[in-house]
Formats: structure tokens, sequence, C-alpha cells
């Protein structure tokens, strides 16, 4: 190993796993994976982390072959630097082998259960926030609840598995962008609970803490130059190799059944309530993020850094981080202002190749906690909301699938056919396409869709976006 990559600090082969993680995705191994490799080297524990993927083999192709180990880069300015990760024990596929995540849950060793599965892993109703019995998952599971392949229906048989067994349970632990996503995943939880056993759904609710989590770190996914970089850094190939930012922000609720590793010492944030800081994150960053790649995309702009390299979109995108702020209540020890710059500055580094494309995937399942929520908050106090319409219309925009040069790109979203279903012969004016787009059910609040102004505002801006383009809606924003 060359000489300044940091390496795990600790014997691995003694060090047992104390964590199941659903969904092994890069953020996972940029984020959570980082933070407890260092609180295992500072202080020990059994708190090794046993990957699943519940659809790909990728990771568990790439990361088994090594014994779960890795290379993480982070990047700034012109530096590089590379250090290996040894907190990931080995990673399952689930839908290779059925029945490994409930085995696995199941073993009193095993104290959390974290999940980063993205927004639309969760199987979450966007009409009145419980469990979507629609949901591809969901569905599946309860037909077929001693066999789940969902994230929630393993939850559950997870948890049953313990009581059955008289083993204390472990903590599900979201950190997913969600707003309260321990709350949400418990809500699931007890409700897929009931519709097996509502003594079961009874024992969860008593005795099983959600603890709720922020987490931040921009972690573009891995390309080429991911592993051509770690390869020259560690001297070997590395396929599972992740990039960074030096950035990371882990904001913990601190209510665990059995324990947890002391990420505090590693430099995360345990509180009593995530709340404050999980919604100014949610609005101030992924907000800006929806905003600023809708835009971008259509504009044939490729990364974050792209549209933020263009002062008058930069200006736009700090617009609405200060609109976002106005809707937020106070976060301990944070200035708002302060915030906002960092993230600009974030947004804008060079050293950082973050796909508009991969941040506006799954948009629809974004917009409610991102823009939609504090979009009514803004319009109820009377405050201006114009980049939350501008937000909306830009999606609208984005949904077309085509950029502003003519290139037509495919929608990334669990919706994207209903999108087109709605759109079909409608695609080529505003307030037909406003119409149809408001009308998919359960995705607007319906204190929006009853506000007529600012519906008006976003076929206003929608029609700017068609007719001149995203700077001209831009300045026509700024200059209100
Ligand atoms: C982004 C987030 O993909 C997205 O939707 O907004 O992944 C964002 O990069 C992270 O939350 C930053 O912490």
């Amino acid at each position: 190993m060359p000489k300044g990559v940091e390496r795990p600090a600790y014997d691995r082969e003694r060090v047992a796993t104390g964590i199941v993680h659903l969904g092994i995705g890069a953020f996972h191994r940029a984020h959570q994976a980082v933070c407890t490799d260092t609180a295992i080297a500072r202080a020990g524990g059994d708190w090794r982390i046993e990957g699943v993927s519940l659809r790909r083999p990728d990771a568990a192709r790439r990361l088994n072959p090594q014994n779960g180990l890795y290379t993480l880069l982070v990047r700034e300015g012109t530096t590089t630097r590379a250090r290996v990760i040894g907190s990931i024990a080995r990673v399952h596929v689930a839908p290779e082998d059925p029945g490994i995540v409930r085995a696995r849950l199941a073993d009193p060793a095993v104290r959390i259960c974290s999940l980063t599965i993205s927004e639309k892993g969760y199987g979450l109703d966007p009409r009145g926030g419980g469990l979507d019995a629609r949901h591809p998952a969901v569905a599946a599971d309860l037909a077929r609840p001693h066999a789940p392949t969902g994230a929630v229906g393993l939850l559950v048989e997870g948890l049953a598995a313990r009581f059955a067994a008289e083993i204390k349970p472990f903590t599900p632990l979201s950190c997913d962008n969600l707003p309260a996503n321990g709350a949400v995943l418990r809500r699931l939880v007890l409700e897929f609970a009931a519709h097996r056993d509502a003594s079961l759904a009874k024992r969860i609710e008593a005795e099983v803490p959600f603890p709720s989590t922020m987490v931040d770190r921009i972690t573009p996914a891995s390309t080429e130059a991911t592993y051509a970089d770690a390869a020259r850094l560690i001297g070997r190939e590395d396929r599972a190799a992740v990039e960074t930012e030096p950035f990371w922000q882990w904001v913990i609720e601190d209510r665990f059944a059995a324990g947890r590793p002391v990420w505090g010492a590693a430099g995360a944030t345990l509180v009593g309530d995530v709340g404050p800081y999980e919604t100014m994150k949610l609005r101030m960053i992924n907000g800006a993020h929806t905003l600023l790649v809708c835009l971008g995309v259509v504009a044939g702009l490729d990364h974050v850094r792209d549209v933020m390299a263009d002062p008058l979109l930069a200006a736009l995108v700090r617009r609405h981080m200060d609109r976002a702020a106005e809707t937020l209540e106070a976060v301990p020890g944070v200035d708002f202002a302060a915030y906002a710059d960092r993230i600009c500055r974030r947004f804008a580094e060079p050293a950082i190749a973050h796909a508009t494309r991969q941040i506006a995937m799954d948009t629809t399942q974004k917009l409610p906690q991102r823009i939609l929520t504090p979009a009514v908050e803004a319009r109820a106090a009377g405050r201006d909301a114009t980049t939350f319409a501008l937000t909306v219309a830009a999606w609208m925009r984005l949904c077309l699938g085509r950029r502003e040069d003519g290139s037509v790109f495919t929608l990334d979203d669990p919706r994207a056919e209903e999108i087109a279903a709605a759109l079909t012969g409608r695609d080529r004016d505003a307030a037909t396409i406003a119409l149809a787009l408001f009308a998919l059910p359960g995705l607007f609040p319906e204190a929006l869709l009853a506000d007529h102004v600012w519906r008006e505002q976003v076929e206003g801006h929608l029609a700017t976006l068609l007719r001149q383009g995203v700077h001209a809606a831009a300045r026509s924003v700024l200059a209100a």
C-alpha cells in the first residue's frame, strides 16, 4: 500500500458484525460506513456492517472479492486523498439468497438495521403518508409476509423473528432524505405489522425505537475516473471505490434499543431532536438541488458545478436558499446565511462532478418534502414563494424529456409512465401541461392546488421556460 493512504486502524477479523445495512450504495459507503470505521478505530466495539443489496448484485460482486474493503476518495480543489475503509464485512444479495436477511436480523449480535434505500424504497403513500399498498414491494410482501423482498417487510419479519426467539429488538435506522425519517419508517413498519398481526404491531410500538437522522455528504455516482484514481493512489484495482467531498454531517437522534457505535467520537452529532436539522437540510440543500438540476438538465448543463459556474443561475440558487431559510425554525448553532454560503461553495466545487441527471432522478418522490411543503408554509405566512413556483415549473419542463437544444432524454422516475400518459398530445402549451401535471394523484397538496395565484405563477414560469428558456426564467425571478 503506498504511503499516505489511511487504512483501517484495527484488526478487522476481531471485530464482529453489529449492523445490517439495507441499500449498500455509494452514499452509504461514503457516509455511515466511514463514520463507523472511524468509531471502531477510536473505541472498538463489535460494529462492523453486513450490507444487503435488495435488488442488484453489483455491490456484492465488487466488495466481496476484496473482503469488503474499498477506497474512499475525498476530492477538493486539485487534491484527491485516498482512505481504505474496513467497516464493511460482506455484502448479501437478497434476491439471490432469500432468507439471508431474516437470518442476519435474527442474530442477537446484530443490534442496528440501518437503511439507505432512497425515497422510493419506502412504499410511502404520498396522499396520507402511510403505507402504499400499491407499491410493488409492499404489495408483494403483504401477500407473502414471511418471504419479504422490500425494506419494510424485511424489518417486520426480522423483528418478528427476534420476538419469537425472545431476543431484544434491533434499532431500525433510516438514513434517507425524508423528513422525520425515523417516524415515517415507524409508521410504515407498524402499519405493515398490523396487517400481519395486531399483537406484533403492539410489541413493535412498545419496544422498538426508530431514531431519525439527518445525513449529508455530496456523493456522485462512481465513474471510470473514480476507479482510475483509486487504482493510482492505492496501487491496485478497486471497482468498489467511491468518491466524495470533504464535508459530511450526520445528526442522529440518540435512542437505541441495544447500543450503537461511538459515532459521536467519530464526528457525528447526537441530539434529542433531529427535526430542525433535517428540515433545514432538506429545504436548503436538497430543495436547491432539485431547482438547479431541473433547470440544469433542460439547459444541457451536465454537472451541478456547471450550473453554479453560471452567475445568473448561481444567484437564483442562492435566492432559493434564502427563501427556504425563511420557512425554517431556528437550528441550534446554525446561521442560515453562513450555511447557505457553504452549500454554494460545496455545489460549486470544481473537483466534484455531481451529475444533474443523477439528482433529477425520482423528482416526484422529492418535491413534497423539498419544495411543496415549504411552499405551502411560505404562502400561508404571506412570504415570497416564487422560487418554489419556478422549481415546480422547471420540473414540469423536465417532464417533457427534451433539452433546450432539442435533444431528448428519458425521464427517470417511478411515475414516468403516468407522467408520459398525462402529457400525451399536450406537451406544447404551458397551461395544458401544468393542468395535466397538477392532476397527478396525490402529488400536490390541496393548499397549493387551491391557491390560484401560485398556480398561475407556476404556469407563467413554465411559459417563460418553454418560450424563452432557462436563463430568461431565472432573470425574471431575480428581477421580481
Ligand atoms: C441529492 C442528494 O440526489 C439527490 O436528490 O439532492 O443526494 C444530496 O446530494 C445529498 O442529500 C447531499 O447530502
